[in-house]
């Protein structure tokens, strides 16, 4: 009986992905880049061999613990599928044993599916006998849930857009970055991303705009975070993030993830930074809101956040570490360590 156990972070894209060029690969219609955060993550156990996966289900009977309850059948689908990948990989037909708990709210719009089969990816990768570097590792972490790549290696990633071997996540050198998460709602999300990003690009005329605008934005973030440019990256983070809201929006019929909390949030940072403190919005598919700063300023942003947008409970993060095994020989050794100063999450924690 073999078991590992990984650990990885969520994390929020400052040019976001939206869309895939092939649903079967989840090859993404461009390329995006992220911030792991080092609050939130999930923890996962995979087990093959003796008395591992005595599931029900008979093509592949592995078994699957979320969050201490058993998985829907939904979930369960979800993870064999994936699993189906490493078991062809490995040429290792067992089934497996899979337990999760995840730190964030699931389906909350601070997307668990990243770090969930970041850690996932990692952990039966290990269980199951393969040795894969983060590149590897970021591909097939891809096949699970297409963030779920930016969350392999740590700190600051880029996910490339392009064929299956080119499409992969590896850390790029930013500035010194921070974030406030601001929820504004805990509950589930009323469309998922991966239905809505199906009806964008089946409907909204905006789409094609989209594709070629983010791929132009990505270009300048990838130089704003070679030249250390704090400003400049989170121009192009709040833009980008409009413009996805926008290019969602326009889907027939439509879909609106923020709401008016969401707006009043980015309204208190325009506010934040006419006042001198330079902060940038951006939100994932859901009403929440995720605030860029610079370290230094992250408590002022989520003193802010408090006071004049009726934030009950800001969480502040800095850049997370790479996915890694519980047990040393992590996915990446060049990750930045846990910087270990995010707000410890609680009940009623960030979605
Ligand atoms: C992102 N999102 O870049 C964008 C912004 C949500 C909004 O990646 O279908 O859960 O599993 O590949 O990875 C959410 O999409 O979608 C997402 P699938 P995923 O973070």
């Amino acid at each position: 009986m073999t078991t590992a156990t990984a650990i990885a972070h969520p994390n929020i894209a400052l040019i976001k992905y939206w869309g895939k060029a092939d649903e079967a690969m989840s090859l993404p219609a461009t390329g995006s880049l992220s911030m792991t955060l080092d609050v939130f993550p999930t923890r996962t156990t995979v087990t093959v061999g003796e008395g591992a996966g005595a599931g029900s289900n008979a093509t592949a009977p592995d078994t699957l613990t979320l969050n201490d309850r058993p998985a829907t059948d939904a979930e369960l689908g979800r993870v064999t599928r994936f699993l189906d990948l490493v078991r062809e990989l490995a040429g290792d037909e067992r089934p497996a044993a899979v337990v999760s708990t995840n730190t964030v709210p699931t389906g909350a719009g601070l997307a668990s599916s990243a770090s969930g089969f970041a850690a996932l990816a990692t952990a039966a990768a290990a269980a199951y006998g393969l040795d894969l570097d983060v590149r590897a590792l970021s591909r097939l972490a891809r096949r699970g849930s297409g963030s779920a790549s930016r969350s392999i290696p740590g700190g600051v990633a880029i996910w490339h857009a392009g064929d299956d071997a080119a499409s992969f996540s590896e850390t790029v050198a930013a500035p010194p970055l921070a974030m406030v998460i601001a929820t504004v709602d805990a509950g589930e999300k009323h469309v998922s991303s991966r239905e809505a990003m199906r009806r964008t690009i089946a409907t909204s005329p905006f789409f094609p705009a989209w594709v070629t605008s983010t791929a132009a934005s990505l270009e300048r973030m990838v130089e704003a975070c070679a030249a250390g440019d704090f400003t400049r990256i989170g121009e192009l983070t709040e833009s980008n993030a409009l413009r996805m809201h926008a290019t969602i929006q326009s889907a027939e019929p439509p879909i609106r993830y923020l709401t008016a909390a969401s707006t009043r949030v980015f309204d208190a940072v325009a506010g934040m930074r006419v006042a001198g403190l330079e902060a940038y919005a951006t939100a994932d598919a859901g009403p929440n809101v995720v605030v860029l700063t610079r370290p230094d300023d992250r408590e002022a942003v989520a003193a802010e956040l408090s006071a004049n947008a009726g934030i009950a409970q800001p969480v502040t993060t800095l850049p997370g570490p790479a996915a890694r095994l519980e047990s040393g020989g992590g996915a990446d050794a060049t990750g930045p360590a846990a910087s270990g100063a995010g707000t410890a999450p609680g009940a009623g924690a960030p979605a």
